[in-house]
């Protein structure tokens, strides 16, 4: 991705997920914004993207972060929204046996007190690997893998969400399942 894109894209999260008001936008409850509003309202703020960069930054997207609906007139995040009353239709499937939390060391003495709480997201976010997981954790500090035991979350009734990005969620992850690796 260069610069450009990368600029682009950042821009993207900020009112797809945080702030669609800070261009005059309104997403719907599922998060979805109309493409051509999407552009018009870029544009009406000094921020031009035609269709082909947006496509670009769809599909070049290092976490594919957006989808486009089936004809392309629709465009929304697919997780990481702080907007509260969003609702991603997101269906429960079953996790795998164990999954990952990256975190920072300096977080771990509450967490292991209170759990995995979502903070300001929506969900907790859990990854599959431990390479990811290791990414996401060293944007917080000295980087802590937890491992998750998902499976036996899912056999108490805890239930999962995967979404289109391949990033696991659900919403708390009560002590008992988290052990540090
Ligand atoms: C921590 C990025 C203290 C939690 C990534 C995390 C991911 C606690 C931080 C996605 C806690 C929240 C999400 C507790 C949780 N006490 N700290 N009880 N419970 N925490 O960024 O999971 O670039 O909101 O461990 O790749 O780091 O946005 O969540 O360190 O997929 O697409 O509180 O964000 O993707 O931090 O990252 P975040 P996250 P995007």
């Amino acid at each position: 991705m260069n610069q450009k894109t990368v600029k682009q894209s950042k821009f993207l999260s900020l009112v797809l997920r945080h702030q669609p008001d800070k261009i005059g936008l309104t997403l719907d409850e599922a998060g979805w914004v109309s493409v051509g509003e999407l552009l018009t309202q870029l544009a009406a703020h000094g921020r031009n993207m035609s269709m082909e960069e947006l496509e670009h930054v769809v599909t070049t997207n290092d976490k594919q972060r957006f989808s486009f609906n089936a004809d392309k007139t629709r465009i929304r995040a697919n997780q990481g929204h702080s907007l509260r009353t969003l609702d991603l239709g997101l269906q429960a499937v079953e996790p795998p046996e164990i999954l990952y939390h990256g975190t920072a060391e300096r977080f771990l003495e509450s967490i292991l007190q209170t759990g995995l709480e979502k903070r300001s997201r929506q969900h907790v976010h859990l990854s599959a690997d431990t390479e990811t997981a290791h990414k996401v954790g060293i944007r917080h500090g000295k980087p802590v893998i937890l491992q998750i035991a998902a499976g036996r979350m899912q056999h108490d009734g805890l239930i999962f969400y995967h979404s289109a990005n391949g990033v696991w969620l659900t919403d708390h992850v009560p002590v008992t399942y988290v052990e540090v690796m």
